[in-house]
């Protein structure tokens, strides 16, 4: 627990949207001697009364100068300057960490590579359908520490957490999700470890009363399993699980009892049956009746920018899955269908490996087109080349590959080669920021472009 009270010296590293809900929070409750630190000096907002700032390039000097610093998730746990601070004494925290130290009501917090941001709105659906008091937070666009004022000891926070949210928590969600664990931002944390161990923290500081609920398809659950230390529950798509959910054949189960069939699911793509699973998992804790359950099962066709069916053209359906920032989610985008496929990718560059992407590429039959834009092209396009060599003449695949300036060509070219009906699907494996401000921006490029097309 962070010791602090009105006229401690505060800084706020990072004035985004969290830094930004950080200090609303802080004035309102009378804090008076805050700084908000910022690299960008074209930060125009008004501040309120007795707010400092430092904006520009050394806004992280001299951060000695405070007692409590709330660090922004986009601001890296291990940058120097901070650790040079907190080994000086100055309390490191965050609005996040802030937020679990203060949480009266259960809190549900989900991590993961991928699928945080749907599970979470799936938890929340299913709560709410049951009529419970539900918020939904965190890494999905509103900060924690909104929802403090408003939350009651009978309501329930469910929070997607991000490796950067998850860095310095003092306090464990009651509730941990752990969806897959590969690896992303390797741009952002030191090594694989780093992001790994940042992952961990949400069962670090659990109790005997807390719940985890761990994939076990996955081979990373060996080194969460140990860390539990309440009820531990499992999803799996791949075997038959005593305590938690599973897939068996087309059929979906929690405990031996039968929830809904595979093919009730509203989401496109297998891989959404891992975000389905662990918010059975939550629903039943909840005691959600099985009828809400199943109606949001029905009903949840996804969030915007992942796997979004845009609009079909001349017999060719156009998929919107900007959200798709990772090797691994193009490659679930892609074995999400048997239907002819051209894919769209490429971005900015984050140090991921394409190896395998590079190879589901070439091995997936229905795949016959690849159209590949942004500073990763070149990149994927030696990974495909590379993977073509490694699986040799025999394994030969008909995938073509063609390289384009920008989105709007990409979509001109998939225009061309779709074939009637299959499916475009823009799914990026990479960051978007060499072409766009975000994944948001990119997702809207690709809904306008495509509406263009007659
Ligand atoms: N800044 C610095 N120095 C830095 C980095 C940033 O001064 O080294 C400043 C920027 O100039 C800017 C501010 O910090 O003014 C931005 O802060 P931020 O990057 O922490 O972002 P926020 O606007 O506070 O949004 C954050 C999350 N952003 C990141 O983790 C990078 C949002 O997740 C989240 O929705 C929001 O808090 C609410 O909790 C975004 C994200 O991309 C969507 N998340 C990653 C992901 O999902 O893969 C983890």
């Amino acid at each position: 627990m962070i010791e602090m009270d009105q006229r401690s010296k505060i800084a706020i590293l990072g004035y985004g949207v969290e830094g930004k809900a950080m200090l609303e929070y802080l004035v309102d409750h009378n804090y008076d001697n805050i700084t908000v630190c910022d690299k960008n000096v074209d930060i125009k907002d008004k501040m309120p009364n007795g707010v400092s700032v430092r904006f520009g390039p050394e806004y992280l000097d001299n951060l000695m100068d405070f007692e409590v610093i709330f660090r922004s998730p986009g601001i890296r746990y291990l940058e120097p300057r901070v650790q040079s601070a907190k080994a000086a004494g100055v309390q490191i925290t965050s609005s996040t960490a802030f937020f679990m130290d203060q949480a009266i009501c259960p809190v549900i917090g989900v991590t993961g590579t991928k699928g945080k941001g749907t599970t979470c709105t799936l938890i929340h659906e299913m709560l709410s359908e049951a009529g419970e008091d539900s918020y939904l937070g965190g890494n999905i666009g509103k900060p924690a520490v909104e929802f403090l004022d408003h939350i009651k000891g009978k309501s329930v926070m469910v929070l997607e957490l991000s490796s950067f949210q998850l860095q310095d928590l003092k306090n464990s969600p009651d509730y941990a999700v752990i969806l897959n664990t590969t690896t992303d931002h390797l741009d952002y944390h030191v090594d694989r470890n780093e992001y790994l161990k940042a992952k961990e923290s949400l069962l670090a500081h659990q109790n005997d009363d807390s719940v985890a609920v761990l994939n076990k398809d996955y081979d990373y659950v060996e080194n969460y399993e140990p860390l539990v230390k309440g009820e531990l529950k499992y999803v799996s798509v791949e075997e038959e699980v005593k305590d938690g959910a599973y897939v068996m054949g087309d059929e979906i189960f929690y405990e031996g009892e039968k929830i809904c069939d595979a093919s009730d699911v509203a989401l496109v793509g297998a891989h959404n049956l891992e975000n389905i699973l662990p918010a059975i998992v939550i629903a039943k804790e909840f005691d959600v009746k099985k009828k809400d359950i199943v109606k949001v099962i029905k009903s949840f066709k996804g969030l915007p920018h992942r796997l979004e069916l845009v609009k079909e053209v001349k017999g060719v359906r156009y998929y919107n899955d900007s959200f798709s920032t990772t090797a691994e989610t193009s490659m679930a985008a892609v074995d999400s269908f048997d239907e002819p496929t051209v894919l769209i990718a490429g971005g900015s560059g984050k140090g991921l490996d394409y190896s395998n992407w590079a190879t589901k590429i070439l091995t997936k039959p229905s795949l016959h087109t690849v159209i590949l834009i942004g500073a990763t092209a070149e990149q994927m396009d030696q990974a495909i080349i590379d993977a073509e060599k490694k699986l040799g003449d025999a394994e030969g695949s008909p995938t073509r590959v063609i390289l384009r300036k920008d989105l709007e060509e990409a979509i001109l070219e998939a225009f061309v080669r779709a074939e009637k009906g299959g499916v475009v699907v823009m799914s990026p494996a990479a960051a978007s920021l060499d072409q766009f401000k975000n994944y948001k921006y990119r997702g809207r490029a690709f809904r306008k472009a495509v509406a263009k097309l007659r």
